[in-house]
């Protein structure tokens, strides 16, 4: 059986009451539940706060553009999509037979996995598994079958949506969900040749309480979780950017980021919408892409990425407009814009420099994590952006340092002091998913979340950070890496555990990447003649696990250092190895 999400107007016939168009009558929108007496089963939207901002969008700019999707090269306004998201709630809720989300017995709302390309159809289906009251577990489209069925093994879904770009995995996904669970191909969406003239009915919401959202997360077990968050944190979260960095209705982002971390979807996505802007959705970054059109002085507003990105589009200047025809074109469209923003990892400040000097903007950098959303931010005037810091806590959100070993809270003393981030307030997640003991960990006794991340608070508030507290961590193109997890899959392929008798892994600072993959391998005995390069390395395991997470850097040793213990000391291996050469 196949989802049908309509594409042409006629399905929509019960949207269509003579002479209520929406042209004729744009400040006063009819909504089924109220103008008409229509049938019951007419598909209808929860008052979620995202859903009624853009509901209030509509009613001031019935045309406007929600999201150009650069893959069909299309543009759907929020009128269309709010139709595409009922239409799509109503078939969902077919398949979470009886689920209710208003009923509060239920304990676990079910779970829907989805896997779409960055684009309409990915919003659509993400805002309607939030209608239909499930949690939307959004798959990486760069996982290969093997990780996305550990996504799937661990989130248990009733439900999985596949878009057709992925149909491959269908029968392996199946395999690991087992037959009950449904894996519904969702049909592309298409502008619509016609406006659509209504609005959706609206019906009350079911308790913000409820869990929305599953990211999953590397942290320092081998083993992602999935965190989840609820509605009122998604909404909280991107209010709080919303009124940090003043998205409104003239804003126009530039989307380039994958589509499975808070970054993309909560930066980039939910707070442009909530703020009623447009997204213009690539399905992946490319330097060239962006250029072209940042050089149309205008058709932009704003751009958010990891600093790999700036480092990429940098380059890709240097390389191809500097000293052209164009530069003087591209170096005054970039300079139009209204904010520019570096976050997921450390701003290299030479990356900073060199931005500013081809585009006149001085980053804003800020700081978060998969469990907070954002939680610190220079501000938007330019006095308010120091270079090496991530700035003070966002709207709502309380930050505080404690010393390492006690836990000793530090005060502000009007000193510079450093310690150990720990987070609290409505932008907080909800838990690991099935994980009691992860997620009671990751919490002092009075509600603190410990991020891991040391930091400097200097005698005007704003924070630097300074590091992770765990070597087992990695960040790469902003990406989070457990160094565990990359050593127990080298040890668990086939192909490689014949090879492989120990291996350590690390992160080796890179000023593109921030930090590179790098496997220290000790071989057996058995396979020193055949050796093991880096290319056969990372064959064998984009099998496994994500291409970002395969190491970039292969060390061949005779001996890996111990200690009394037999304990492995990461920061040895790493000046051993990696130190910077004098
Ligand atoms: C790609 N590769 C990576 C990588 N990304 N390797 C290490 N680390 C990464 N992040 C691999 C590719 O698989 C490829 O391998 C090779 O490097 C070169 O690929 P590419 O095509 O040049 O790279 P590209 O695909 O363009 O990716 C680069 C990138 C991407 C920077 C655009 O990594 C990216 O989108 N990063 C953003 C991640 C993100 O959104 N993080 C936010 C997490 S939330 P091969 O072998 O095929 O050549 C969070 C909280 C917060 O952190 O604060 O925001
Ligand atoms: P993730 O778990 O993928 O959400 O990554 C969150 C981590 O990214 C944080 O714990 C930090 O270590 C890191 N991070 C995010 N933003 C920044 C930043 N601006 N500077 C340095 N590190 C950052």
């Amino acid at each position: 059986m196949s989802i049908e999400v309509p594409v042409s107007p006629g399905h929509h016939d019960w949207h269509f009451p003579a002479g209520q168009r929406l042209d004729f009558f744009p400040s006063s929108v009819p909504s089924y539940g109220h103008s008409r007496n229509l049938s019951k089963d007419n598909p209808a939207l929860p008052e979620l706060p995202l859903f009624l901002a853009a509901r209030s969008v509509v009613l001031a700019d019935p045309h406007k553009v929600a999201i150009v999707d650069k893959t069909k090269d299309q543009s759907f306004t929020y009128v269309q999509l709010l139709n595409d998201v009922a239409a799509l709630k109503a078939q969902i809720q077919q398949y979470l037979s009886g689920y209710d989300p208003t009923v509060s017995s239920h304990s676990e709302e079910p779970r829907v996995a989805f896997l779409a390309p960055a684009g309409y159809d990915y919003v659509v289906t993400q805002w309607a598994v939030w209608a239909a009251g499930a949690v939307a577990v959004p798959l990486c489209t760069s996982h290969p079958l093997k990780e996305l069925q550990y996504t799937i093994s661990d989130s248990d879904p009733s439900l999985i949506l596949l878009h057709p770009t992925f149909q491959k995995f269908e029968a392996g996904l199946q395999e690991q969900a087992g037959s009950a669970v449904p894996i519904v191909p969702v049909t592309p969406l298409t502008q619509s040749s016609k406006n659509f003239p209504f609005l959706p009915r609206f019906t009350t919401s079911f308790p913000l309480s409820r869990r929305a959202l599953m990211i999953y997360t590397s942290g320092t077990t081998s083993r992602p979780k999935g965190c989840i968050s609820t509605h009122e944190t998604i909404v909280f979260q991107a209010r709080s950017l919303v009124e940090a960095w003043k998205y409104d209705r003239s804003d126009h982002l530039i989307h380039v980021l994958p589509l499975h971390h808070v970054h993309g979807i909560i930066n980039g996505l939910t707070a442009t919408l909530l703020a009623g802007g447009t997204v213009e959705m690539y399905p992946k970054f490319d330097a060239k892409t962006v250029w072209s059109r940042w050089s149309q002085k205008g058709s932009s507003t704003m751009f958010m990425a990891v600093p790999t990105v700036y480092s990429r589009l940098i380059d890709y200047f240097d390389t191809n407009i500097r000293g052209t025809p164009s530069e003087s074109t591209a170096r005054e469209g970039v300079q139009a814009l209204r904010l520019i923003v570096s976050g997921s990892a450390a701003l290299p400040i030479a990356t900073k420099r060199k931005f500013e000097e081809i585009s006149g903007h001085e980053l804003l950098e800020r700081y978060g994590m998969t469990e907070i959303g954002m939680g610190l931010s220079c501000g938007l005037e330019r006095d308010q952006r120091i270079d090496g810091s991530v700035g003070w806590p966002l709207p709502g959100v309380q930050v505080r340092l404690t010393e390492e070993k006690s836990g000793r809270i530090i005060t502000s003393s009007g000193q510079d002091e450093s310690g150990m981030i720990e987070i609290r307030g409505p932008n907080l997640f909800l838990e690991y998913f099935r994980r009691p003991e992860s997620t009671a960990e990751s919490f002092t006794q009075d509600g603190w979340f410990k991020t891991g991340d040391v930091a400097k608070r200097e005698a005007n508030g704003a924070y630097f950070i300074l590091g992770r507290d765990s070597v087992d961590i990695i960040k790469s193109g902003g990406y989070k890496i457990s160094a565990l997890e990359v050593e127990r899959k080298i040890l668990g392929n086939e192909a490689l555990s014949p090879l492989v008798s120990e291996v350590v892994v690390v992160g080796v600072e890179n000023e593109e990447w921030g930090q590179r993959v790098a496997a220290v391998v000790k071989l057996k005995d058995s396979a020193t003649t055949t050796g093991l390069d880096l290319a056969t390395l990372r064959k064998h395991l984009k099998e496994d696990m994500a291409a970002y997470k395969v190491p970039s850097i292969l060390k061949l040793v005779d001996s890996i250092e111990r200690n009394a213990m037999g304990k492995v000391n990461k920061k040895e291996i790493l000046k051993l190895h990696f130190a910077p050469k004098e």
